[in-house]
This record gives structure tokens, sequence and C-alpha cells, in this order.
């Protein structure tokens, strides 16, 4: 009787994605940190205050320091205009269909950026709270924006985003008279899930906290 033909019963691909990805990161790192680039990936929920908190961000540090800023969409380059005008050079990475950038996005927009010119990169993620944690980029520091407006269980809903971040900002303060959510909840959650996370209350509106957030990037 011929040897029947094994056939896996499960394919693990996302396995073999994952180590791809990975090692492409680790490229993407070297190569950023051999040109003294610091670097930063910005992920959340569409409409936590990415953008708003990045448009502080550049606003601030592009009177010193050259900085680039890389924006994931799936579609139009509306984010990328809006952080233009506060003084950084961008490039807008539509992704189609995909819901989170990977290493090979920003591997491929790094060779064409003048590496040495920069030096400061920041990548706003796509909006989502799900596949982001899929695909590390090479950066230096993750950052994680909630906002209040998701409720005080979005930390908890979201465990591998919490534990593959160095930040947490939690947007929005300014609507907490309205809103009642429950920040110790929030932030004690975080605490739970990775103890190293720092924990940044903040408000892209009134810049309540702003001056922190900008210490904590060590720019
Ligand atoms: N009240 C309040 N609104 C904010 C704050 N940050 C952002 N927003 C608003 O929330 C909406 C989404 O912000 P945006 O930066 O586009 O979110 P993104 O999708 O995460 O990039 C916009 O209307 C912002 O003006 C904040 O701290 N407080
Ligand atoms: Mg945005």
């Amino acid at each position: 009787m011929s040897e029947q033909r094994k056939i896996p019963r499960i394919l693990e691909m996302n396995e073999d994605l994952t180590r791809d990805n990975n090692e492409l990161a680790e490229r993407n790192h070297k190569i950023l940190t051999s040109h003294k680039i610091k670097t930063f990936d910005i992920v959340g929920a569409i409409g936590a205050g990415k953008t708003a908190i990045l448009e502080k961000i550049v606003e601030h540090f592009s009177k010193e320091k050259k900085v680039y800023v890389i924006c994931g969409d799936i579609t139009t380059r509306i984010d990328a205009d809006r952080i233009e005008q506060h003084g950084a050079n961008t490039i807008q990475i539509n992704t189609g269909r995909e819901c989170a950038l990977n290493a090979y996005h920003i591997h491929k927009v790094i060779q064409s950026l003048p590496l040495d010119e920069i030096d400061v990169l920041f990548v706003e993620n796509v909006g989502n709270l799900i596949c982001p944690s899929d695909f590390i980029l090479g950066v230096d520091m993750r950052i994680l924006v909630v906002s209040i407006t998701e409720g005080e269980h979005v930390i908890i809903k979201h465990p591998l985003l919490v534990k593959m971040s160095e930040i947490l900002i939690i947007n929005k303060i300014d609507l907490m008279g309205i809103l009642g959510t429950d920040l110790k909840r929030m932030i004690e959650d975080a605490k739970q899930i990775n103890p190293n996370i720092k924990v940044i209350p903040m408000s892209a509106k009134t810049d309540d906290n702003l001056d922190l957030l900008l210490k904590n990037l060590q720019i």
C-alpha cells in the first residue's frame, strides 16, 4: 500500500508571517539607529486623537529638530496634510485593505528618505486596536493612544497592545466632566497588564499634561 501523503490539517501561516515581519523590523531598526534617528510608532483606534497629539508634538520639536512623519491610512492623506502644517515633512501610506502598517511598508519608505537629514521619525499607524499588535515596525518606542470616549474597558479588552507599548496616552480628559469615565480603573488595568508602561492622561485639546508627554519621549 502506498504511503499516504501527510497533509497538515492546520497551516500556521501566521507564525511565518510574524517571523518574517520581525526580521525585517530588526533590519529597519538597525538602519534607523545607524542614522541616529529616534523613532516612534503611534497606535490606537480611529478618533482616539493620534493625529491631534502628533500635531502638538511636531509643533514643539520641529523648531529644533528635523521631524518626519509616516502616516498610515486605508485611503486619503488627510492626516499627513494636517501634520505637515505644523512643520514636519510627511509621507502617507495608503494600505488599501490592510488594517495595520507592517515592517515591509516602513522598509519601503525608509529606502526613499534622506535619512541623514532626519532626527526624529514618527509613524501614525492605521486606526485600529487589534491588527497593529501582529506587526512590529522596528521603532524605538510604541505609544498606544486611547481616549476616555472609548469607555473604561478599552484597556482590559486590548491587552496585547498594552503589553507591547512603552507609553499609554489616555486622551480627551477635558471631557471627563461630561463622560465620567473611570480613569482610575483604566490606569490600574494598564499597570496590571504591563507594570512598566508609563501612563499619561492628557488632552490634545487643552494641552493638559502635554509637557509630561513631551518629556517622556526623551527626544
Ligand atoms: N475634546 C477633545 N477632542 C479631541 C482630543 N484629541 C482629539 N480630539 C478630537 O477627536 C477627533 C479625532 O481626532 P484625531 O486626531 O483625528 O484622531 P485619530 O483618528 O486617532 O488620528 C477630532 O475631532 C479631534 O479634534 C482631546 O484631547 N479632547
Ligand atoms: Mg489620524
